[in-house]
């Protein structure tokens, strides 16, 4: 069975989110959000409570495992899930009804599973470049700004080759075509790790969204619920430019400025490295679930 206390490989988590799915079937349904280069899906869940006739409720979108290695995304993301489906809270319940959920714990499968099987520090894609080496770094990939910042045109680069041109690779360019057909996106949230921080657009440049001081509020609130869980900190929020260094063609950059989507973010999780035991994994999740709640 499927439990919080170990990582799993890709298919373990595909299966869980069909598990679940077949559980709540009134609610819930698998879908799939991409294609990957070794044929896999993006696979995610969405979770939709009846809504009053005629209500056509927001989307809330969740991003994790961009980056293959930052394992504790995915596991987190799927303990809320589980939080969002089975605790009767009426904190939880509500947070449930009000959003038209989209949740994807893995948008990088190809990548997570080479690092689960082969090389755990592996962070890219795994498409072959004309010159033989492997993969991309999936956020740095997007279409806005594409090729500036902390991003390498070398595809023999271990972490941060940015592509052959702005979505190259079949991940984001089907990601970013499923997103561009959400109407009503309200929430686009992000789960990488290990910084403790939380992150606004930009990631490429240091100006401020209009609604900057919106998002500053509402994070401080998300961070302030986070706390009460383990009585950590989150640094931020601030810009991801400003708060960690400038990077381009990041997913959190081309859903703020290609859709306009009001309200982006990005959580760097907490652990002391990529291997943050999976003990860690019930008091990481039960954060992220405050996080959540707390932008809520
Ligand atoms: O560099 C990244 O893509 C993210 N950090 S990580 O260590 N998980 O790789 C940060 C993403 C958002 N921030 C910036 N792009 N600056
Ligand atoms: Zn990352």
């Amino acid at each position: 069975g499927f439990s919080w206390d170990a990582y799993y490989d890709v298919d373990d988590i595909y299966n869980y989110l069909s598990n679940v799915s077949r559980t709540y079937p009134q609610w819930t349904e698998v879908i799939v959000g991409g294609q990957t280069y070794e044929g896999r899906q993006i696979r995610g869940i969405r979770i939709n409570t009846p809504a009053a006739e005629g209500v056509e409720k927001p989307v809330f979108f969740i991003e994790s495992g961009i980056h293959a290695r930052e394992w504790i995304a995915p596991a987190t993301t799927t303990y809320f899930i589980n939080q969002l489906l089975t605790n009767s809270n009426p904190n939880v319940t509500r947070l449930r009804d009000q959003f038209d959920w989209r949740i994807f714990p893995t948008v990088n499968p190809d990548g997570y599973h080479y690092s689960y099987v082969v090389d755990r520090y592996w962070r890219k894609t795994r498409s072959i470049s004309s010159n033989g080496c492997i993969g991309a770094d999936p956020n740095r990939n997007w279409d806005y700004n594409w090729g500036q910042h902390s991003s390498s045109n070398d595809p023999c680069d271990y972490q941060l080759y940015a592509g052959s041109c702005p979505f190259s690779e079949i991940e984001t360019k089907t990601l970013s075509s499923y997103i561009s057909g959400i109407d009503n996106l309200l929430f686009y949230v992000g789960f990488h790790s290990h910084a403790a921080l939380l992150l606004l657009p930009y990631s490429d440049s240091t100006e401020h969204v209009h609604n900057y001081e919106d998002l500053v509020q509402i994070g401080k609130v998300s961070l302030e619920y986070g706390y009460q869980v383990n009585k950590v900190m989150y640094s931020g929020p601030g810009t991801a430019a400003e708060t960690l260094y400038k990077a381009s063609g990041g997913s959190m950059d081309w859903v703020r400025y290609a859709l306009n989507t009001p309200l982006v973010y990005t959580y760097e999780l907490r652990g002391s490295s990529f291997h943050w035991p999976p003990e860690k994994i019930p008091e990481q999740g039960e954060e992220v679930t405050q996080m959540i709640l707390g932008l809520a």
